[in-house]
């Protein structure tokens, strides 16, 4: 039984039991109006404890639901019916209470809940408002300003917060059940409290509204959930219940059926597919109680605080004492910035520095579990790491590199036990982004691929397999970004036109910022190497304007100029020039902001595809999830493969056919072709 009901002397207790957790599918909807028919009816029962199996509390309506007809009974039906019980109901949380959870729990005359537990209304997340009463409730109880913060940000809120909101009645230490029952036992012995829709909205200050709408807009940009939240949680404090539960509802629906709530739902259920591959389905992955770092730079020592924050004791081997003391002091920059932002008590910072062991001498890593090497990115120097730790480190330890742009094939040659040899590709600052390509090479395990699944599920970072070519799948596609944005540069659009068009797309940066910001050098280095593997990459103007050393901000200058101490861009005309130089001749285009954005995000689907065909992605949500957690590519657009569907991929293949015709791009490649026939990428790299 999804809903069932066990009675304990004068408290009945409505279990839900829906795995994995307990979402509102329609039986537990009609669970729960049966039983509060039930027990209204039944005499012999005072109060009642609404509890759930499992791992936590109601998450939620079913996600899988929502692209389908509503069925009855529904959601806003059943909330009242519970508020409108005869007895009083006792919502006893564990885990997470979440959206139509929570508005399930705001119908209970109270609400209990271990101190672990979590509260929230995290709807705007999926690009739409909670539909049952949650913007009409939640400030009736909590007043308007916190209820604000809760709807429009999404983010749950602990219990002891909970409390001090009062949201949750108070805090159960010890077996919940056994806790909700002797609160239950109380409340049956008082009158029931006023239902919240019964209930007045505080007042709020003059000018909140205003100043509410001003701060959202600027930080949802082009997110259209959160305003529509605020309007809704507006609504609720102007206008009685129920014109504002219709208000709430009739927003709800129309946002369901949104395309940023269909981007936004595409991606909630691709980053819950990512940590499971079905191809790694029952392959038991290795043990990792210990892990060590070669190399204590920037991506080395991120890379170690990541591991750290997983609670793994890292050890970190540089060359000798001078670069231990560097490396170490790198990671002790990140804990101390944590520290400061206030992200992190000194005390824990502290701790997690104490977990971190330094030393030139890769005997200390005979009894580690994992080791990556982050070091140099030059293919000896690798080998000759990975030979000292073929030497020292136990046969079964994971071996793995955090090459960017090396051939990870290429590195493993020579490393003994090669099964157990692999690519974790971190993104910097490691310890903040959330995407890892894991790059099997020929000889990788099975068992060990599955390690870097489960090693990415202890960082708490979305992992993506990716195969063996240039750039992986991030910078692969990177690479095109930067050359589409340079050929619009020759073709009569500026640095600037480029890089707002890009921001008003959804980035939160423009491709030249951004490469003014980490550094034009990488890149120059990286088509070093390329022309030293006979390839002929295209950057006219980054060229030119490396052979100047104009780097970007830390040298004053790149793409565009930057006065001392400001980092605000500003247009330089030696870069004007430059770029009317390599033009010349060129066909000069008048560029609006949509086509600029076409110009580069399409030719970005088109090399996508080519990847997906040639197997490097196995699914083209994977590639969507790099470009969300690698590149800062809008998630409410769902990333560039999910776009490209929404546009339509047969519009998507005409305008790469008419930039192609103009000399602006690659034509659409034969997989591209084939999706948009097919009505989507399903089945192109055949495997999934
Ligand atoms: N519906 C359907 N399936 C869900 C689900 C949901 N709401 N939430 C999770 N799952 C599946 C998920 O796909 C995965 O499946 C499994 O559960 C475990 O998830 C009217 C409109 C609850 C904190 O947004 O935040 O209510 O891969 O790996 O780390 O206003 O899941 O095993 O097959 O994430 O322990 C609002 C989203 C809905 C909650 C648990 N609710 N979920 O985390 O496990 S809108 C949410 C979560 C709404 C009303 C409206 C987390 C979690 P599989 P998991 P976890």
């Amino acid at each position: 039984m999804t809903v069932s009901i066990v009675r304990e002397n004068a408290i009945a207790i409505v279990a839900i039991d829906n795995p994995p957790v307990n979402a509102l599918s329609q039986a537990v909807r009609q669970g729960l109006v049966d039983a509060v028919a039930e027990l209204d009816a039944d005499a012999a029962v005072k109060a009642v404890v609404l509890i759930c199996a499992g791992r936590t509390f109601i998450a939620g309506a079913d996600v899988n639901e929502f692209g389908k007809p509503p069925q009855r009974p529904h959601l806003p039906d059943v909330v009242a019916t519970v508020e409108g019980a005869k007895k009083p109901w006792v919502a006893a949380i564990h885990g997470s209470a979440l959206g139509g959870g929570l508005e399930v729990a705001l119908g209970c005359a109270y609400r209990v809940a271990v101190a672990s537990a979590s509260l929230g209304l995290p709807e705007v997340k999926l690009g739409i408002i909670p539909g049952a009463g949650g913007t009409v409730r939640l400030p009736r109880l909590i007043g308007p300003a916190a209820a604000v913060d809760m709807i429009t940000g999404g983010s749950p809120v602990g219990a002891r917060k909970a409390e001090a909101l009062g949201l949750v009645d108070t805090i159960i230490d010890g077996d919940l059940r056994a806790g909700a029952i002797a609160f239950a036992e109380g409340a049956a012995e008082k009158a029931l409290p006023q239902p919240i829709s019964g209930r007045a909205v505080p007042v709020v200050e003059a000018g909140f509204w205003e100043g509410a709408e001003k701060a959202i807009a600027a930080k949802a940009k082009r997110e259209i959930a959160p305003l529509r939240a605020l309007a809704s949680v507006r609504k609720a404090s102007e206008a009685d219940f129920a014109e504002a539960m219709a208000f709430e509802r009739e927003t709800f629906l129309e946002l369901r059926g949104s395309e940023q709530a269909a981007a936004l739902r595409h991606v909630f259920f691709a980053e819950r597919a990512a940590p499971r591959p079905p191809e790694l389905a029952g392959v038991t992955p290795r043990a990792i109680r210990s892990a060590a770092v070669i190399g204590g730079g920037t991506m080395g020592a991120g890379i170690a605080a990541a591991l750290r924050d997983a609670c793994l004791p890292v050890v970190l081997i540089e060359r000798d004492a001078a670069a231990v003391a560097r490396g170490l002091a790198n990671i002790k920059a990140i804990y101390d910035g944590s520290v400061k932002r206030g992200r992190m008590t000194q005390a824990l910072a502290d701790e997690r520095m104490a977990g971190v062991t330094g030393g030139d001498d890769y005997g200390l890593l005979a009894d580690t579990d994992l080791v990556i090497e982050a070091v140099f990115e030059d293919l000896s120097v690798k080998r000759a790491v990975f030979d000292k730790l073929s030497a020292v480190c136990r046969p079964d330890a994971v071996l793995a590199t955090n090459t960017s742009y090396l051939d990870p094939d290429a590195i493993s040659q020579g490393v003994s036990h090669p099964e157990r040899f692999l690519g974790l590709h971190f993104f910097s600052p490691a310890h903040v982004m959330k995407l890892l390509e894991i790059v099997p090479t020929e000889t990788t395990a099975p068992e060990v691929l599955a390690t870097g699944f489960s090693l990415a599920r202890m960082l708490g970072k979305i992992p993506v397999r990716a195969g063996i070519c240039d750039g992986f799948i991030g910078n692969r596609i990177l690479k095109v970004t930067r050359a589409q944005a340079e050929r619009l540069l020759l073709s009569g659009a500026t640095p600037s036109a480029v890089d707002a068009a890009m921001r008003a797309f959804g980035l939160p940066m423009g491709p030249f910022e951004a490469q003014d910001l980490g550094g034009l050098d990488i890149a120059a280095f990286q088509r070093k190497a390329a022309r030293e593997r006979g390839e002929t990459p295209f950057a006219p103007i980054a060229e030119r304007l490396c052979a100047i050393e104009r780097y970007g901000q830390k040298t004053g200058g790149g793409w565009y100029d930057y006065q001392p101490g400001d980092r605000a861009p500003k247009p330089s005309e030696t870069v004007a020039a430059i770029i009317v130089e390599e033009a010349s001749g060129r066909p000069q285009w008048v560029w609006e902001e949509a086509d600029i954005a076409d110009a580069i995000i399409l030719p970005m689907v088109n090399e996508a595809t080519r990847i997906l065909e040639e197997g490097v992605a196995l699914r083209s949500a994977d590639i969507d999830l790099v470009k969300i957690h690698g590149y800062g590519f809008p998630r409410w657009r769902g990333g560039p493969m999910q776009y490209a569907q929404a546009r339509g991929l047969a519009a998507v293949v005409a305008v790469l056919d008419g930039l192609a015709a103009a000399g602006l791009a690659a034509p659409p490649c034969e997989g591209l072709r084939r999706a948009a026939q097919a009505g989507g990428f399903q089945g192109l790299s055949g495997r999934g």
